[in-house]
């Protein structure tokens, strides 16, 4: 029996894959991404480029404004008066005009496949074929035998050098020829192939919006000979292949063309060259390192034991068997699970390119659903979930810049539809942006009401900055990226938000609860998250010092947002303020909708918490009216929630419906279809259920399943700058220690104990309300003696 160790941690099977969302495995560095299908006479890898993507600028669409219409100002004032005035049919014909273009939206592209046709293979004759993803090393890697010949590919994703690495190896009797040629049927329109020198060169100019796009394959042959046809290459007896893959484009985050003036020829050469000056084992160490520097971070261990068998199978198993017939197989699959969703976000967002989508950086169409684009109703927060608390700090970087670019835009949708104005005088007067948004600035309402109206979902994009800052304590970051783009979300909501009589407080009007219900006034999604922005911007604004009066400002307006409201009829969080009128129109209202917006306070946000217990309990009402079952990322949410409430082993019940139900065999999350979110906020729930800091202090183990009854973690993030390593027996805490890297007071909700350091020097701690408080030093770890 081998204990799950880093390396025990692959996605194994005994056959190719059969279709591309459900079996393809997936490596990526951020910028680049290949999910390869591992076959056997002919090997299919879709190859993706993040910033591919059509819509934005363009000739056709010279007069490009991020969909925004003009002078929706008005507009708006007359939904807010007749939201006041009760006035229905008005208010829907209004709205029906706060909407915004579609012209120019776009969709994340597939650069499309390359494919590898072998010669002498009978696929019948062949044996011990087995493909894995080693996610130590993040090593994709097919292996078989035939004719006295043993076959491996092996392709890894290397960052520091933007390339994609792959070797072809046979040792044995026979060697390798095949033809390696990109698919037609799958390239951009238009594309030009050609070969040059070992280079295999795929560019042109999306038809789109012209954007340039050049992509490469670059051969070196350790022996045998290659043919450059004119589309194609061959290789003929070869027993080593080492093939380098980079691409590029002329995007550029940069309002308002979005183009650099780098072609993406000599971006792809200078990757190249530098690439080809580096043995394979060079790219393939640098990848090593780049990679574990990360991803060992974190190790969590629920008592799984490494199987011997096929992660298919398991999955399988899992779905039919009972824990008792398989415990260690399925405990391995859940901490297997848990890792991929870390080994998927370093794959698909570092510095340098843009966050990850919708599917993170991989997708083998021109159409994905809902363009590959990036949802903020939800959806790219919870990508971001799993970097604050599993130790991924750099994953981070795309987001915050990303966010950051959203300002320009969204200062032109502020002004259009909120009538709120940046000008010379106030450069940074307030941004916005709604429930979707593209690499071109898209921050205008969606083009229906009904799911496109969504204030506050540039509120949310702070949360996960403010966490950001929370978690990593990075001072610098705070002062110049997080701060100033808090800063300005907090002018625009001053400026937007009305004090309304009836309801006497603060509100958000109009408001849409994500894709679910009326249009109301200051439902509790809105208010719940512009009122935590508006409390987690005055205390960034004290710990700077900086903006005294706007800060004052911001926490009277937040303590006049009064966001949270029960249920008279069913002692839930109400969704809508007026949900208990006799009037409501509850024509649109799903009981078991997949959002749960109105529970954010609950997680991610944290005003609904043990000190508040009568809005707990109300929140537990509410999460149990909606139920279980969903789609994947919304299961992934409830995870999340449920850790909130306290509840290991809902959390787990739930967990399991989402592995057994929204997960393909490669375990990518489905929606349906592949949607990446889930696997993200899979493994961020899975954290909360052993370890949350959102109270101030450190909980650990606050929703631990039965089934986790033996276990541990270490590297975990705790807020405040934190790295904690725990262990436990029969659910009972009985290793603790912390690392503190910002030299921040540490506070535990645990039992008293001895605290002391790695001199084994005690460390003098108060103890207050079941909190233990001790003064750290930065970089340096404590032992907290839990027995
Ligand atoms: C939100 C969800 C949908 C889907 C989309 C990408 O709009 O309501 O289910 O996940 O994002």
């Amino acid at each position: 029996m081998k204990t799950t160790t880093y390396d025990t941690l692959k996605l194994i099977y005994d056959m190719p894959a059969v279709n591309w969302e459900q079996n393809a495995l997936p490596v990526g560095n951020g910028y680049l991404g290949a999910s390869i299908m591992g076959g056997i006479q002919e090997e299919s890898i879709c190859l993706n480029e993040k910033t591919l993507w059509t819509g934005g600028p363009s000739l056709a669409r010279k007069d490009y404004n991020g969909g925004n219409l003009t002078n929706k100002a008005f507009t708006l004032m007359q939904v807010q008066k007749a939201l006041k005035a009760g006035e229905v049919n008005k208010v829907a014909t209004y709205m029906e005009q706060l909407v915004g273009d579609r012209h120019g939206f776009g969709a994340y592209q597939t650069l499309g496949n390359i494919r590898f046709s072998f010669d002498g293979i009978d696929e019948k004759k062949v044996h011990k074929y087995q493909r894995y993803l080693d996610l130590n090393q993040s090593i994709f890697n097919v292996q078989f035998q035939h004719n006295g010949t043993e076959y491996t590919r092996e392709i890894f994703a290397n960052y520091p050098n933007r390339v994609i690495v792959m070797r072809f190896q046979t040792k044995g009797k026979h060697k390798l020829s095949f033809y390696a040629y990109y698919d037609t049927d799958t390239l951009q329109k238009n594309a030009k192939i050609e070969t040059s020198n070992h280079d295999l060169i795929y560019y042109g100019e999306l038809e789109d919006n012209q954007m340039r796009y050049e992509a490469t394959l670059h051969f070196i042959l350790n022996n045998g000979d290659i043919i450059m046809d004119k589309q194609s290459v061959q290789i003929v007896d070869s027993s080593d292949v080492i093939i380098l893959f980079t691409a590029a484009t002329d995007y550029c985050n940069i309002y308002p063309t979005y183009r650099s003036s780098k072609n993406p020829h000599s971006i792809t050469e200078e990757i190249l060259y530098h690439a080809k000056s580096k043995s394979y084992d060079t790219l393939l160490s640098e990848h090593i390192q780049d990679y574990q520097h990360l991803f060992h971070r974190v190790s969590v261990n629920f008592g799984g034991v490494y199987p011997d068998c096929c992660t298919d199978q398991l999955r399988k198993e899992y779905i039919e068997n009972i824990d008792s017939n398989c415990f260690h197989n399925n405990r391995y699959l859940e901490e297997l699970y848990y890792q991929y969703g870390r080994y998927l976000l370093i794959s698909s967002s570092r510095f340098g390119s843009l966050p990850a989508n919708l599917q993170g950086v991989w997708n083998d169409s021109n159409h994905p659903a809902w363009g590959g684009d990036y949802h903020i109703n939800v959806n790219l927060q919870m990508n971001y979930w799993p970097a604050t608390v599993t130790n991924l700090k750099e994953t981070m970087i795309p987001f915050v810049e990303y966010v950051d670019s959203l300002r320009e835009p969204g200062r032109v949708t502020a002004k259009e539809y909120y009538g709120i104005i940046s000008d010379e005088q106030h450069p940074q007067n307030g941004w916005v942006a709604h429930t979707q948004s593209t690499p071109f600035g898209w921050t205008c309402p969606g083009w229906e009401y009904s799911w496109g109206w969504s204030s506050a979902a540039a509120a949310w994009l702070n949360q996960n900055l403010w966490d950001y800052y929370q978690f990593f304590i990075d001072d610098s970051d705070l002062q110049n990226k997080i701060y100033p783009i808090m800063r300005e979300s907090v002018l625009f909501y001053m400026q937007y938000l009305t004090y309304d009589e009836k309801q006497k407080r603060m509100v958000s009007s109009p408001t849409y609860s994500p894709e679910h219900g009326p249009v109301t006034i200051g439902n509790t999604y809105e208010q719940s998250l512009i009122q935590e922005l508006l409390m987690n911007f005055a205390t960034a604004a004290k710990c700077l010092g900086k903006d005294k009066e706007l800060m004052e400002q911001a926490t009277i307006v937040a303590t006049k947002m009064n966001p949270y409201h029960i249920s008279k009829h069913s002692g839930m969080i109400m969704e809508w303020y007026e949900e208990d009128d006799d009037n409501f129109d509850n024509r649109c209202v799903e009981k078991n909708h997949r959002h749960t917006s109105h529970l954010l306070g609950l997680y991610p946000g944290h005003s609904i918490n043990p000190t508040t217990p009568t809005l707990l309990e109300a929140a537990k009402k509410s999460l149990n009216d909606r139920g279980d079952e969903s789609n994947g990322w919304a299961r992934a949410m409830k995870v999340c929630l449920w850790s909130r409430i306290g509840d290991g082993n809902r959390c787990y019940q739930i967990l399991r419906g989402l592995l057994e139900d929204s997960t393909y065999d490669n375990l990518w999350d489905t929606c349906p279809p592949f949607q990446i979110d889930g696997n993200f906020g899979g493994t961020a729930g899975m954290s909360e259920m052993l370890i949350q800091s959102h109270m101030g202090y450190i909980q650990l183990l606050p929703a631990l399943p039965d089934v986790w009854k033996d276990g541990s973690f270490s590297g975990l993030c705790a807020r405040g700058g934190f790295e904690v390593q725990a262990a436990w027996q029969n659910k009972i805490l009985t290793q603790l220690s912390v690392l503190s890297l910002a030299g921040k007071k540490c506070k535990i909700q645990i039992k008293n104990c001895k605290v002391v350091d790695s001199d084994n020097c005690d460390i003098s701690c108060t103890y207050k309300n079941g909190i233990l408080s001790f003064p750290t030093h930065r970089n340096e770890k404590y032992i907290i003696e839990v027995h």
